[in-house]
């Protein structure tokens, strides 16, 4: 019997950019605002799916796959703190729609088959810094990034040896009609 996985659908970003965040948040936080998460684990949650069986992997991945939509442009100009959640995150003042109707169906999908999704409205961000318990001060607005997203990926996050690791177990291309 296969043991579950812990999964998540998102949107990568682009290996130059991991860098480029990595660097503007050493220059705009301390090391006491909180735990900064690795480059290569930067991503954009769509949809959380939590510990889900081999079988019901199989059935989210059949309707992902049935996604047709375009890709979008991604502006990342936004900057936050969740104090309840403890995470310091970059997100965009005015989301795309496709990105929106994208998380929609995700989300939906997962629900329909079991997945527990939150009530809350989705916020779409990337985590910066976890345990950021304190206030921390925001960088001041102007920053400002953009890339096209052109697929979203199915990711397992592992605990390893004391480190999360998340993987792309499988990519979907965005790709119009
Ligand atoms: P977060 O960064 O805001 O914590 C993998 O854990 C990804 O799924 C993270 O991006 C995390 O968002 C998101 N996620 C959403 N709901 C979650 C939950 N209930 N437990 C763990 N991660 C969740």
């Amino acid at each position: 019997m296969p043991a579950s996985k812990r999964l998540f659908f998102a949107i990568e970003l682009p290996a130059e950019l991991q860098p480029q965040l990595v660097q503007w948040r050493a220059q705009h936080f301390t090391p006491e605002a909180g735990r900064p998460i690795a480059a290569a684990n930067l991503h954009l949650t769509l949809a959380f799916l939590g510990d889900i069986s081999a079988e019901k992997q199989k059935a989210l991945e059949t309707l992902a796959g049935r996604i047709r939509q375009p890709g979008f442009t991604l502006t990342l100009d936004d900057a936050g703190q969740w104090l309840r959640s403890r995470v310091v995150w970059l997100g965009s003042r005015q989301p795309p729609r496709g990105l929106l109707q994208l998380a929609d169906m995700l989300r939906a999908q997962a629900a329909r088959s079991g997945c527990y999704q939150s009530p809350q409205p989705f916020h779409p961000h990337i985590t910066l810094l976890r345990d950021a318990s304190h206030a921390v001060s925001l960088p001041p607005p102007g920053f400002r990034w953009s890339f096209p997203v052109t697929e979203f990926a199915l990711y397992e996050s592992q605990f390893l040896n004391g480190r999360t690791r998340y993987t792309a177990l499988k990519r979907w291309p965005l790709s119009g009609e």
